[in-house]
Formats: C-alpha cells, sequence, structure tokens
C-alpha cells in the first residue's frame, strides 16, 4: 500500500509499486509526476497510473494552503487545479506536462494503449461516457457537495437542484449499466472517471440501493487491486484539513480571476 509523506511543499510523497515489466529499469528512472490531493478529481489519475502500471510520483499539492496558485504549478496547470501530470517521456521523448482529468485519462490511454480503445466505434463509447463525466457529473456532483456541506448558509434550493441533478445523473448510469458491464461496455477511462463520484454517494445525498446496478458497478471496479491502491494513498496534511477554518475556506471559495 503507498504510503505518503508530507516534507515540504510539492515533494514527491508517494510512488506506485507497478509491476516492472522488462522497460521496467529504464521507466524507473523517469517516474510520471501527479500532481495531487486526494479528491475524486485527484482519484481519477492515480487509478489510472496504477492500472498500467506507469511508475509515478505523487506531488501533493495542498490546495487548502493555496499551493495551486503558485508560478510552478500555474506553469503546469493554469486553471489553478488538480489533477496535473508532467511526463518526462513525452512524446518525441521530451516532457509534457497535461491538465484536465478527462485529457490526462486520454493522453495515458493513447501512451499506454490501454484502457481507450483505438477502434472507433469503441472509442466513441469511451469518450461519451467521459465527457458525460467531466462536464455533468463531475460538476454537479461538486456544487451538490458545496451546497451540501460547505455553504456558509442552507440554500435549499441550490440543495434541492444539485441533489436532483445528481439523483438524475445516477440514474442515467444505473440504466446505462443494467445493459452494460462498465460505462463504454468494456472497463475503461470512462469508468475510472467516475468511481471517485459515486464512492462520495451518500455525501450528495444519493441512497446507492435505489440504483442496483450502479451499485453492482461500484463495487466491481473499487474492488480492482489498482483502484484499492490508488484509493489507499494517502496524504497526511489532507486528513487535516479543516473546511471550517477561515483560512482554508479564503482559499477554496470565492475565487475571483487574478
Ligand atoms: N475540470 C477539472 C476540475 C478539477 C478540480 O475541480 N479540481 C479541484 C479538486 S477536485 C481543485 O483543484 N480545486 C482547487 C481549488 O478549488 O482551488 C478536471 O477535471 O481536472
Amino acid at each position: 500500500m503507498p504510503r505518503a509523506r508530507t516534507k515540504s511543499k510539492m515533494q514527491p510523497v508517494a510512488a506506485s509499486r507497478p509491476t516492472m515489466g522488462k522497460r521496467g529499469a529504464a521507466q524507473r528512472a523517469a517516474p510520471i509526476e501527479l500532481y495531487y490531493w486526494p479528491t475524486p478529481n485527484g482519484w481519477k489519475i492515480s487509478i489510472m497510473l496504477e492500472e498500467c502500471g506507469l511508475p509515478y510520483v505523487v506531488r501533493p499539492v495542498d490546495i487548502s494552503k493555496g499551493e495551486q496558485f503558485t508560478p510552478h504549478f500555474l506553469a503546469i496547470s493554469p486553471n489553478n487545479r488538480i489533477p496535473a501530470i508532467v511526463d518526462p517521456k513525452g512524446p518525441g521523448g521530451r516532457p509534457i506536462s497535461v491538465f484536465e482529468s478527462g485529457a490526462i485519462l486520454q493522453y495515458l490511454g493513447r501512451k499506454t494503449g490501454k484502457f481507450y480503445p483505438r477502434g472507433e466505434r469503441a472509442r466513441v463509447a469511451v469518450e461519451e461516457w467521459l465527457f458525460w463525466q467531466v462536464g455533468g457529473l463531475g460538476p454537479m456532483a461538486g456544487q451538490a457537495r458545496h451546497f451540501r456541506q460547505y455553504a456558509p448558509e442552507t440554500v435549499g434550493y441550490a440543495i434541492a437542484r444539485y441533489t436532483d441533478e445528481v439523483n438524475r445523473l445516477f440514474g442515467v448510469m444505473n440504466a446505462r449499466l443494467a445493459e452494460h458491464e462498465f460505462l463504454a461496455g468494456r472497463y475503461s477511462i470512462a469508468d475510472m472517471a467516475s468511481v471517485g463520484w459515486i464512492r462520495l454517494a451518500e455525501k450528495l445525498g444519493q441512497d446507492l440501493t435505489q440504483f442496483p446496478h450502479l451499485k453492482r458497478w461500484f463495487e466491481t471496479v473499487r474492488a480492482r487491486e489498482a483502484v484499492r491502491r490508488a484509493f489507499a494513498i494517502r496524504i497526511e496534511a489532507a486528513s487535516k484539513v479543516d473546511v471550517r477554518d477561515p483560512n482554508v475556506r479564503a482559499i477554496l471559495f470565492g475565487q475571483r480571476a487574478r
């Protein structure tokens, strides 16, 4: 199980222990850097890296302390959001950075040829469900969580609107998964993108027992060894964050153009 240390800002704190193939030594020399915080968007990429057996180091970005605004991180992720990666062995053997979880999943899928099929029909199915997640489930669940847990006042209309929308989206997934084992048929980056939000179902005001096919899928995906390893990465500082702390709230909420 990967175990993180939090020594200093943006230092590597954890590395996966992937199964090394013949090229293991060369890969070990140049791990992918994962700019990460343990959130549903961060989990997507740790899952994919674990699934692919790619060596990586976790560089925590403490978003509760504002590390997402450091010039170093903004050069990699101009949207001041995790996750982001730097692949020292990008196209042409030169380093490349990638931000936005969907773009990272696609990049890693193309790089490895895993979980992102090449055939056009299968690829379209993966992309439909990947974009459904990044454009729908993720943002709606994020708003639901904000108004249910973090808003300074209880805004009934906002809670109902986003909780209902997440409920609708869970229903869409449930219907899809009644007909297909995984979102795009076979296990893919689309499943990796969604699983972290389903993990938070209760916090989003959802009861998984009302979505039996989604529940079956969730239990299958979270039981995968790679997914378990990704969810097991501990960032000590993250477990101590108190979202009621005014300093944390000032950083995370009410952000405007800088
Ligand atoms: N569209 C982005 C969303 C990423 C995102 O919202 N990341 C959150 C953590 S889950 C973050 O970095 N928040 C920092 C902040 O709010 O300042 C993606 O899919 O990568």
